[in-house]
């Protein structure tokens, strides 16, 4: 099984994805988020999924380690240092090391395997690639960087758009490419995160949509979108301002010719037939993910879903 996941809701849905299939499971992580912030490469999607399927994942925000103590940022406050993105203690220790590695000439895609063996995760995790590609916020105030938009304005500014600055020179890492094969995955699912800024900049590494297509197996999305409002992040603010409609129709049309089916929430089941008309399957389910024990039904869904979607892609 094969999944697509940017932030905290796609590495909810990692982790019961992880619970069912364990080493089956094959998790591709957006890395335009990413930047260089006090000398450090900060990777904040991939550190989310690999500190969610460790179980060591902060649950008051998703992101950053549980138990966290920020005596370094206080320190660094006190110096006169930037502290508007907050870097725990432990957290820490992930970019310095990230860091070093990168500097020594290691791939991230090595280093997120390094630290996924030490911490015993089973399923395995691939950055989306290896290149830098940045996403910059178009807004009337020009380009942004995305954690800029995102942690220091709090997303307040209107959005005009999205650039991943980068993206043409992006090539699919080696160990993910010898992923994207049917005789290793049977299904694909695109996580609960934000399609503009989690889902497409994966999707738009040169020839990584097409491989997926290539694969001819089921794609089934989550909806992140439930009662016309994102569970977390601005995804809502995002649709709303590119003026389209808050709900789940958006997303099925917004991965339309991708996906075959969607699991939308129960709350939005009144949406499901105008998701049809598009061609697209429909299952309603809980999917607010508070819980390991809902992570684990949302992801039993999905697999039922594709189980489904299979038997119609004969
Ligand atoms: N998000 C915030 O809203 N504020 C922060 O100070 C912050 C710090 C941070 C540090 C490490 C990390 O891995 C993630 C962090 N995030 C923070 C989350 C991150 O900005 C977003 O979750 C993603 O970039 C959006 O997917």
């Amino acid at each position: 099984m094969l999944a697509l996941a940017g932030g905290v809701g796609g590495s909810k849905l990692a982790s019961g994805l992880a619970d069912i299939a364990g080493d089956g499971l094959a998790v591709i992580v957006n890395t335009a988020d990413d930047f260089d912030h006090l000398g450090l490469r900060i990777c904040p999607d991939l550190d989310t999924v690999t500190y969610a399927l460790a179980g060591i994942a902060n649950p008051q925000t998703g992101w950053g380690i549980v138990d966290e103590t920020w005596s370094c940022l206080d320190r660094l406050a006190a110096l006169g240092g930037d502290d508007w993105f907050r870097l725990g203690d432990k957290d820490l220790a992930t970019h310095i090391l990230r860091t070093h590695y990168l500097r020594q000439g290691e791939t991230l895609t090595a280093v997120t395997e390094r630290f996924r063996q030490r911490l015993r995760i089973a399923p395995a995790i691939f950055p989306m690639t290896d290149q830098p590609v940045r996403t910059l916020v178009r807004t009337a105030q020009g380009e942004l960087g995305f954690q800029h938009y995102f942690v220091k304005l709090r997303c307040e500014v209107p959005v005009l758009g999205f650039l991943f600055q980068g993206i043409e020179a992006a090539t699919i890492p080696a160990p993910l490419e010898a992923q994207l094969s049917p005789v290793l995955h049977d299904l694909i699912v695109i996580c609960p995160s934000n399609p503009f800024v989690s889902v497409d900049p994966i999707l738009s590494v040169p020839h990584l949509r097409e491989r997926l297509l290539a694969m001819r197996r089921p794609v089934v999305a989550v909806s992140p979108i439930i009662g016309g409002a994102a569970v977390k992040g601005p995804a809502a603010k995002m649709i709303r301002e590119l003026a389209m409609p808050v709900s789940p129709v958006s997303i099925a049309r917004h991965y339309r010719g991708l996906i075959h089916g969607i699991v939308i929430d129960e709350v939005d089941a009144a949406h499901a037939t105008e998701v049809e008309k598009l061609g697209i399957h429909v299952r309603t389910a809980e999917t607010l993910m508070t819980g390991k024990e809902r992570q684990r039904k949302l992801a039993e869904t999905c697999i039922r879903f594709g189980e489904a979607i299979a038997c119609t892609l004969q």
